[in-house]
């Protein structure tokens, strides 16, 4: 009769302690909560948005003012490509964005830096400094 009631006792407390694990689990899942952030706007002010598909540039032309900051961003949508414009300091591959100021009013050629595919040679556009 005693022997009973000692195996009794320790079953129950033994169950409890396998409970009281589980719910520390639980808890600590519970606290993981990520927090959710606004996805940063990487520009303000003077933007050109440049996207490049297989084979050709979202637009013919893009236009900024002489002497005032501008930041390019850059986006392959399709593919991998990349731009350079003639006579500046721009060089993105895939994605990217490249602030500059350009002084000398004119039209600059933009092309594709990457080798990316029959028509890579058709991936041309017009950037103009008014
Ligand atoms: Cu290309």
């Amino acid at each position: 009769m005693n022997k009973k009631w000692t195996l009794l006792v320790s079953a129950v407390a033994f169950s409890a302690m396998l409970m009281t694990a589980c719910g520390g689990e639980k808890e600590q899942a519970a606290n993981s909560n990520s927090t959710t952030e606004a996805p940063a706007t990487a520009t303000t002010g003077n933007a050109i948005n440049i996207e490049a598909s297989n084979w050709k540039f979202n637009q013919d032309t893009y236009e900024v003012k002489a002497g005032e900051e501008f930041t390019i961003n850059f986006k392959s949508t399709e593919g991998f490509h990349g731009i350079g414009i003639e006579g500046l300091d721009v060089d993105i591959q895939k994605d990217g964005s490249k602030t500059l100021k350009v002084d000398q009013p004119g039209e600059y050629k933009i092309f594709c830096n990457v080798i990316c595919g029959p028509d890579h040679g058709k991936m041309l556009a017009t950037l103009v400094v008014k």
